[in-house]
């Protein structure tokens, strides 16, 4: 294998003056604000990291990359790097035109040379690039629900660098990893892509692979986007930082990647190859289920689990880089020491905590054994999530008006006050509206920007340790489960159906408004003249008729101790 290539790797940046003059000159063209993916799309771009490419697809190297992973002059690229925009401003833009890309804060990063404008097929990029047109796969996902409907295409003309506040000292473009190999003479480097914390199975992993390859090692971890639900990069970085001093000094490097993953297995870790390379390095390590998604809406998984590292030895030669295979690491208990699994000494104790046991250990706030991780992690593991007793969380009635969901929650939040430990909100539907929704009415649109301003701020007190009560209507499913995945991101969410029917509340009609809807005095009444889906799998469904508000309260209290929110 060759030594990385010492010469620099070309960017899309011009020079300092130009850039300056571009920019004002920029402040007359449309402009185009980023995606979070976009930006870290256009950043690699711009440094080199997803070198040949010059832009973003045009039609014809889309399709190229879709239908065989190659650009229309045959060069290896198996993903679409698109410029997703939605139909209003693809409406203002045409070929041959350019437009400023902006980031989130409207900073000008860079101009587009539109050369090409059309509306993808995304069932067909999801079936060829991702395998499945599944929206179980976060990628399926994002392309079908939140990438727009037209595709830009075009060479970039780099005006400056997406700003970090984070981590500066720890991020480098491939031009200034090839320096630093350089300067320290590291003509052999592998390079290790994570999205996980490391535990001592890693370290083994990558002691091994740089052992086989005779080479240093780099730490190469995506900090950009990765799988939805992962432990947030600000953490992982520390818990690197804490790995970094395990290994030999001198021998090993932490840098972090700023690429916005797609989880899509083997044409991912091919990718992840050809960035590498680009980054100045020799040998990358490969291991089981690389860049994998999870399973799909059957239960099964995506990609078989080593067909990454097919994939990656089919084409290792044409890119220019050598892959070190490795089967997944476990934890012989008898000779104390990790082993890739079919290296184990026959008849011995296998030990293994998948991720998904660790996520519950750290929940509970169970023993992580010293055998698995390192304590420093462990500790930073648990700084960011604490046992899910002293988590935030949210619970959401929903029901009819007059259903009960008020009483309840009331009685519910002097429960958690009179127990203490996390401050309670109660967001009531009618409270909610004269603060927060006073200029909204009642049409179907109307209710799910309610429900969605009660959803960001239950969200934004769960993600501070707080608990929110929320007691709207909430009569629509999908709204529903759009502010259920707001703050699952953050901590639980915990649906409660207050199931009294039409009938018992039009009897009660606490406030006379069943009656003035009946008269038609009020207009798109819930139950009466528009609709209320009920939730399917709520985490609690209570029936009121006949019982104690107490009592409900009573139900909801022990539903959150057997999720293990509160103690008892
Ligand atoms: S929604 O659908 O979730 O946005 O509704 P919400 O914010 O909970 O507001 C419901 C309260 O507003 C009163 N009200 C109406 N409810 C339903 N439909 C119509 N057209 C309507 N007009 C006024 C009603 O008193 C609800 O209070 P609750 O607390 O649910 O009894």
């Amino acid at each position: 294998m060759s030594a990385p290539n010492l010469v620099p790797i070309p960017e899309l940046y011009v020079s300092y003056d130009s850039a300056q003059k571009l920019k004002v000159e920029a402040g007359d063209l449309v402009s185009w604000d980023l995606t979070p993916r976009q930006v870290c799309d256009l950043e690699l771009l711009m440094n080199g990291g997803f070198y040949p490419l010059k832009g973003f697809l045009t039609e014809a190297d889309y399709d190229g990359v879709v239908e065989n992973m190659r650009l229309a002059d045959g060069t290896l690229w198996p993903m679409p790097i698109t410029l997703d925009v939605n139909e209003d401003f693809a409406a203002k833009v045409e070929p041959g035109q350019d437009i400023a890309l902006r980031d989130q804060e409207g900073v000008i990063l860079a101009i587009l040379s539109v050369t090409d404008k059309w509306e993808p097929n995304k069932a067909r990029e999801a079936e060829k690039v991702f395998g499945a047109d599944d929206l179980a796969h976060p990628a399926v996902n994002y392309l079908h629900h939140t990438a727009g409907k037209i595709y830009l295409g075009g060479p970039i003309t780099g005006i400056q660098q997406p700003i970090h506040y984070d981590f500066k000292a720890r991020r480098d473009t491939p031009n200034e990893l090839r320096a630093y190999f350089r300067k320290l003479g590291w003509r052999r480097v592998v390079a290790f892509q994570t999205r996980n914390p490391l535990h001592r199975a890693h370290q083994e992993l990558t002691f091994r692979a740089a052992r086989e390859a005779q080479a240093n090692l780099l730490i190469h971890p995506v900090v950009g986007m990765t799988k939805p639900g992962d432990v947030d990069h600000f953490t992982r970085v520390r818990c690197y930082e804490a790995v970094l001093d395990k290994y030999p000094a001198a021998t090993t490097h932490l840098s972090l990647l700023n690429l916005a993953m797609r989880m899509a297995g083997p044409r991912e870790a091919l990718w992840h190859c050809i960035i590498r390379k680009n980054h100045g390095l020799t040998h990358f390590i490969v291991g089981r289920d690389h860049a994998g998604p999870g399973k799909n809406s059957a239960g099964e998984d995506f990609y078989d689990p080593y067909a990454a590292q097919d994939m990656v030895r089919q084409y290792q030669d044409e890119v220019g880089i050598e892959m070190v295979d490795f089967k997944h690491m476990v934890y012989v208990e008898e000779k104390a020491q990790y082993y890739p699994v079919d290296e184990v000494p026959e008849g011995s104790t296998v030990l293994n905590i998948s991720g998904t046991e660790l996520r519950r250990r750290l929940r509970e706030g169970l023993e992580i054994p010293e055998w698995f991780s390192f304590p420093e992690v462990v500790k930073e593991l648990r700084r960011t999530s604490p046992p899910r007793a002293q988590q935030g969380f949210t619970v959401f009635f929903t029901g009819f008006s007059g259903s009960g969901k008020s009483t309840i929650a009331n009685a519910l939040m002097v429960k958690l006050m009179e127990m203490g430990g996390r401050p309670v909100t109660l967001l009531d539907g009618d409270v909610v509206r004269k603060h927060l929704s006073s200029e909204l009415g009642f049409s179907k649109e109307h209710r799910d920007i309610n429900i969605r301003r009660i959803g960001y701020v239950a969200s934004e007190i769960t993600k501070n340790g707080g608990i929110a009560i929320c007691a709207p209507i909430a009569p629509y499913t999908a709204t529903r489960r759009s502010v259920r995945e707001m703050i699952e991101a953050y901590g639980a969410f915990v649906e409660v159906h207050v199931a009294t029917s039409i009938e018992e509340c039009e009897k009660r009609d606490r406030k006379g408004l069943y009656k003035l809807a009946r008269e038609g005095k009020i207009k798109e009444f819930t139950g009466i003249s528009d609709p209320y889906e009920e939730p399917a799998n709520p985490e609690l469904r209570l029936d009121t008729a006949g019982l104690e508000v107490d009592h409900c309260a009573h139900q909801v209290l022990l539903k959150l101790e057997s999720m293990g929110l509160i103690k008892a």
